[in-house]
């Protein structure tokens, strides 16, 4: 009998410039599910550490109650550890769950790292430091700020193309420190782009969104693909400039003429709702991809969907008993990727009203995990129909 709780991490780095919305971003991704009028039957979400939830929770209700927003926070590096408890876990463990926490690491890099060189050697260590911690990530979120673009309006190129200058250059600086030991093979793949803000832009759609970034910037990030891929190795594993959504951590209502905010609207959020979908979904679903069209070392493969084995097995039914025995069986290589793709591909491709059956039996089965996971993807199709989120295929 497996030990309980067997956790599965995912991690996601938010990279953005300072203003960019990135604090009050994870305070509006964890606060609501503190409240106490908060419903959720299928989980719940702690931090792991306690101040820390406290921080995210106070500012959170700082801005519902009080229209404050959080406080700067200059040149700190944080990691947020997020679990993400499954219900009903303790008491019935004989599910035979292949796990019960989802852990989420969020990693919030300084924005001011961007726009600054270091100010001293110390400072490079930091960062060079930091960097490596985020490269745990299989997602990275890279922020555009829906104000920045406001006030570029009619000179968005401007912008854009600066962000994503200050992003390579980050990069490139950081590449003899990063590549000591050669190509790296755990990266994060899936680099997003995201608009932040985006209830100031309220016509705006995902589409609208995309559309304007390869408009203006699209030379820029094919310059900062080509950076990415001097830096990993198998660098067809890549997507960057493919995935594209828009988040919104609250409405902010302004009076008119003044700058200051007058109201926060802590319930109107957009996109949040799929930050986990995100970092449980689709580095699986790029890896079944990646894995069809090319020939992907297994050691990276290994890396670029942690644990996407049970993943897939907690989505597909009937499949943790073949996937228990098949990784008790084989030893770690190239033979059982194999092995395991047609599971993975099985788990991937359910969608639409398959989807949504197998959601509905799990629920009335009470079986938590398998209903969280097909939630999670019917998530990302409804983010998807909504154009609030937009993904390669
Ligand atoms: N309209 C709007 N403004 C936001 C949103 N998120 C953040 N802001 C504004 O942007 C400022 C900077 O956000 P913050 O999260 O501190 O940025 P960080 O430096 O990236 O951590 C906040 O003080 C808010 O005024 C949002 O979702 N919508
Ligand atoms: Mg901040």
């Amino acid at each position: 009998m497996a030990k309980f709780p067997r956790v599965r991490e995912q991690h996601i780095a938010v990279f953005g410039e300072s203003g960019s919305g990135k604090t009050v971003l994870v305070s509006s991704f964890f606060g609501p599910a503190q409240e106490g009028s908060y419903k959720n039957d299928l989980w719940d979400l702690v931090a792991d550490e306690v101040g820390q939830g406290i921080r995210l929770y106070k500012n959170f209700l700082g801005m519902r109650d009080k229209a404050t927003v959080p406080p700067a926070t200059r040149f700190r590096a944080t990691t947020y550890y997020f679990s993400v408890k499954l219900k009903g876990a303790e008491v019935d463990a004989a599910k035979k769950w292949p796990f019960d926490v989802l852990r989420l690491a969020w990693h919030d890099y300084p924005g001011e790292w961007f726009e600054a060189e270091p100010s001293s050697a110390g400072e490079r260590d930091r960062r060079t430091e930091c960097f490596r911690s985020l490269l745990r990530s299989d997602v990275a979120i890279l922020l555009v700020d829906g104000q920045k673009l406001l006030d570029h309006h009619g000179e968005e190129e401007l912008y854009l193309k600066s962000l994503m200058f200050n992003f390579r250059q980050t990069l490139s600086r950081l590449e003899d420190d990063l590549l000591e030991d050669g190509p790296i093979v755990e990266f994060p793949r899936i680099w997003i782009l995201a608009l932040s803000k985006a209830d100031l832009l309220p016509d705006w759609d995902v589409d609208r969104f995309r559309d304007l970034v390869i408009l203006n910037a699209a030379e820029d990030i094919e310059r900062l693909r080509s950076t990415i891929t001097g830096f990993i190795e198998a660098p067809e594993a890549l997507s960057i400039g493919e995935d594209f959504m828009l988040l919104s951590s609250a409405k902010f209502e302004r009076m008119a003429g003044s700058p200051r905010a007058i109201g926060i609207n802590m319930s109107r959020r957009i996109g949040l709702d799929l930050i986990l979908p995100v970092a449980s979904i689709l580095p699986l679903e790029r890896r079944v991809q990646w894995q069809t069209k090319y020939d992907i070392p297994f050691r990276v493969l290994d890396t670029l969907a942690d644990g996407a084995e049970l993943l897939a097995a907690a989505l597909a039914d009937g499949k943790f008993t073949p996937v228990e025995k098949l990784l008790a069986k084989m030893p770690k290589g190239g033979k059982i990727a194999k092995a395991m793709l047609p599971i993975l591909a099985e788990a991937v491709a359910l969608a639409g009203p398959k989807l949504l059956e197998m959601n509905e039996k799990a629920r009335a089965r009470n079986d938590v995990l398998r209903t969280t996971m097909t939630q999670f993807k019917l998530d990302l199709e409804r983010g998807v129909e909504d154009k609030v989120i937009r993904n390669s295929r």
